[in-house]
């Protein structure tokens, strides 16, 4: 019998040839209709619209259409071009990428390779150079023997994979079993052993001795405190750490067994999730205000804030609890480390240290930037931090080590400044670290890599992007948002997929910088503080208390520096907005796509809170032309009687019932932003029950179901989401149920989906697989922190030199 052989895909070359050869002549016309538009990049719409114009009739169009070369097309990312070549890069699924040229003169394919690929994109800048030696990143060597999961639908779910993994490969014979062993005998608190002791060094004692414990614990009485037995399992060679009663033990010691006799990987979770290994945790977060009061909407102040205020209370909880239930007599801690700014601007940002309202273990811990010049005074900007944070992650060693005397079990960094302070830490203390990005700036500016040298005196993201690349190779694990964040939708590129493969010209290349397929990766989703944005329904919990100065804020007639604008018609349902008064936000472009829509106008009226309203009360660039074109178009569309412009509100709990009050009225959330990487806002308007229309591009897209949670709406077809919104309107005043039943499907998402229990949860249950990861991964990816250490010094130390230090002006 012969075995049938399985057909080889053909390659994307060969996909390019065969079209050259059946469609010729319809195919020579579409690429050099993309090489008549010169030197350029083609985003994938470019592409896809010149399909449309070439003159052929329309079978011709339909053949290439639907042929191979029509499949390229419509996984096409970008295409390069420069007479006579057209370079297409391919990404056929999430993940997946794949590079192909075609001179379009001489009608020859060539199939690149990413370095390739890179080389002839970075001809657009350098033009043609032959340089053979230009640096390239390459993660790829270092991480060939990892395990990896291939499908796109299973990124995100690194945690699942690698307990697979784990009691599949690793625990497959008794001798495989000894780093576990080993494992469970490094246990210690204080110099006190947890776990098990010196009584038990093979995994056949261990077993005897789980027999013997399982026999004289069944028979006490399920709820026996674990003090009552203590000394008994001692001399089994079992110390604390197993549970705090009889029947808590029991259990964690039968979920050791079935490890031992058969793992699954569910078993394995549970087990390594129950361990004690995490009681002290410092949580990294730099730049902004970080405050509990009078700080949201400041600029560069936001939702990691809000974010960490909620995870930490979460957190302190789920530690509480989980060492209770250890039967641990240890107190945790949680230190939020940020930086000290002296002009506090009526904040407590000047103070050393602070303790979390709402929690017993948590404290702010505040540490400023040093430099030979002193300590910087004044507030700056995100993207002009990098100068600082070298000293301030020395600075925070010693403090951290003082506040909690010694090193803490966990580090979770935000956002890059934090993310790469927490790398130089946990390297330095070799601890486990847990990388959260918010928001990766890459993706939020289109090309802002090829052409980063046009960014760099506002941006310095040659700083930024070099230390993104650091951190999330450097960690442990990452937390995400949503699946986008990580590997984007069939159509779009994900914020750590865009790290894969781009070229900084002159500065670097990198060839692999991430794999979103890495089981690093982990989607765990935050939610909204349920005290602060519950259903605007639960009666017995509002704040009505609030509405007089909520009215106030929404209705008064003043003209001040709070808000200006008036909604005169009062009858009308609101069309609500909230953000920091960046351009990417955005907000200027709802209120120019409400300006232009009569319909609109004439059904609802806008109010939006964002930033301050006069440039005298801001030092930040973007906000003060953000300023500045608000009032221009409030102006220029004679909106002043249609529009409250409410500036920054810094009081969570009224912001909550503001919410609420605005679903009263039957009015919708809007969420307009370019680019929006996970979207705080959404997930709290939402929860309210507040309708939402929030932009299609980043996180949004995952949150809302269209249609059925919300509505998503795309910020550069302005006219198509003002159409989208009136026509709401509309359908609510022809049938009121309408309103009720997408408000009904918002609630409905956030409850299943967007909640701090189920976050705080799967934080704690990630810190304990990956801590024995790390360990079981003996050479603690040694080799990649290695190599990662000599970027850093010489590319990412001298990169930081261009970045101006700031001046504080006179007291
Ligand atoms: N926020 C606020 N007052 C403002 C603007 C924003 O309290 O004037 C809060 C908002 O309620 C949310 C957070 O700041 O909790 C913004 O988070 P989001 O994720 O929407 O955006 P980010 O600012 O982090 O980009
Ligand atoms: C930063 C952002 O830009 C938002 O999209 C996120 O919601 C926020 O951080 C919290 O993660």
């Amino acid at each position: 019998m012969t075995t049938p052989k399985l057909a080889r895909l053909p390659s994307m070359k060969e996909r390019v040839e065969d079209t050259l050869s059946a469609h010729r002549n319809e195919l020579v016309s579409l690429l050099s209709r993309y090489v008549s538009q010169g030197k350029g990049i083609l985003q994938p719409h470019h592409l896809i619209d010149e399909l449309d114009n070439i003159v052929f009739d329309d079978a011709g169009k339909k053949k290439l259409s639907d042929g191979p070369f029509g499949e390229i097309l419509k996984s096409a990312q970008e295409a390069i071009i420069l007479p006579p070549f057209v370079a297409i890069a391919v990404r056929p699924r999430p993940g997946v990428w794949e590079f192909v040229r075609v001179n379009v003169y001489e009608l020859s394919v060539d199939q690149l390779t990413v370095s390739e690929y890179l080389r002839f994109k970075e001809e657009l800048v350098d033009g043609q150079n032959d340089v053979p030696y230009v640096l390239e990143l390459d993660l790829e060597p270092f991480n060939a023997t990892f395990p990896h999961p291939t499908r796109s639908s299973s990124i995100g779910n690194g945690v699942q994979f690698l307990n697979r993994h784990l009691s599949s490969i690793m625990f497959r014979n008794k001798e495989s079993l000894e780093p576990l062993l080993d494992f469970l005998r490094a246990h210690k608190h204080k110099g006190h052993m947890l776990m098990l002791n010196d009584r038990i060094q093979r995994i056949s004692t261990l077993e005897s001795a789980l027999t013997k414990a399982d026999d004289y614990l069944s028979k006490l009485p399920p709820d026996t405190p674990y003090s009552e037995f203590e000394y008994t399992l001692q001399g089994m060679g079992f110390e604390r750490g197993w549970g705090d009663t009889a029947a808590r033990v029991l259990e964690m010691m039968h979920l050791l067994s079935d490890i031992l006799q058969a793992p699954d990987p569910s078993t394995l979770e549970t087990f390594l999730g129950r361990i004690p290994m995490v009681f002290n945790v410092v949580i990294l977060s730099i730049h902004g205000y970080f405050g509990q009061a009078n700080v949201l909407g400041l600029p560069d102040t936001g939702g990691q804030i809000v974010y960490i205020l909620d995870q930490v209370r979460a957190l302190e909880n789920e530690m509480t609890m989980r060492i209770k239930q250890q039967g641990l007599d240890i107190t945790p801690r949680i230190l939020i480390v940020t930086r000290l700014i002296p002009d506090a601007k009526g904040t407590t940002c000047n103070q050393r240290l602070e303790r979390v309202s709402g929690c017993k273990y948590t404290h702010i811990l505040r540490i400023p930037f040093r430099t030979e010049l002193g300590i910087l005074r004044k507030w700056i900007s995100r993207f002009d931090v990098w100068p600082y944070l070298e000293k301030f992650a020395e600075d925070s060693a010693n403090e951290i080590s003082a506040e909690l005397h010694g090193a803490p079990d966990l580090i979770i960094g935000n956002y890059s400044d934090g993310n790469l302070v927490a790398s130089l830490l946990a390297y330095k203390m070799g601890v486990t670290q847990c990388t959260i990005a918010h928001a990766l700036e890459k993706t939020k500016y289109p090309d802002s890599d090829i052409y980063w040298k046009k960014f760099e005196d506002k941006y310095h993201f040659s700083c930024q992007f070099t230390a993104d690349l650091l951190a999330m190779n450097n960690s442990d694990f990452i937390i995400t948002s949503t699946y986008q964040e990580i590997a984007g939708t069939k159509n779009t590129v994900g914020q750590y997929e865009s790290h894969t493969a781009f070229t900084l010209p002159g500065l670097y290349r990198v060839v692999h910088g991430i794999d979103v397929f890495d089981p690093k990766f982990n989607i765990v989703s935050p939610g909204a503080d349920d005290s602060i944005y519950f259903p605007y329904s639960d009666k017995e919990k509002r704040l009505t208390s609030l509405h007089s100065t909520i009215e106030k804020l929404l209705y008064d007639s003043e003209q001040n520096d709070e808000h200006i604008g008036i909604l005169k018609d009062h009858s009308k349902p609101i069309i609500f907005s909230m953000a920091r008064l960046d351009r990417v936000k955005n907000i200027t472009g709802l209120v120019e796509s409400y300006a232009k829509n009569p319909k609109l106008r004439e059904l609802a009226n806008l109010a939006v809170v964002a930033g301050s309203i006069d440039v005298k009360n801001s030092n930040d660039r973007e906000e003060i032309a953000e300023i500045e074109k608000m009032h221009s178009l409030i102006k220029q569309y004679n909106l002043g009687d249609q529009i409250r412009w409410i500036a920054a509100q810094t009081n969570r709990a009224r912001n909550g019932e503001l919410y609420r009050y605005i679903a009263d009225k039957r009015g919708i959330f809007v969420q307009p932003a370019f680019y929006e990487a996970f979207g705080l806002t959404v997930v709290e308007a939402m929860a309210c029950g507040l309708p939402t229309f929030a932009t299609s591009h980043g996180g949004p897209l995952e949150i809302i179901e269209d249609g059925i949670s919300g509505f998503h709406i795309d910020p550069y077809h302005p006219d198509k989401a003002a159409e989208l919104m009136a026509n709401f309107f509309q359908k609510c005043n022809e049938d009121p149920s309408y309103w009720v039943k997408i408000s009904e499907g918002s609630l409905r998402r956030i409850q299943e989906r967007y909640t701090w229990k189920i976050y705080s949860e799967r934080l704690m249950t990630l810190a304990g697989v990956y801590g024995f990861w790390k360990y079981v991964s003996k050479l603690e990816r040694r080799e990649t922190r290695r190599y990662l250490e000599m970027f850093y010094i010489l590319k990412f130390r001298e990169l930081v030199k261009s970045v101006p230090l700031a001046v504080d002006g006179p007291k």
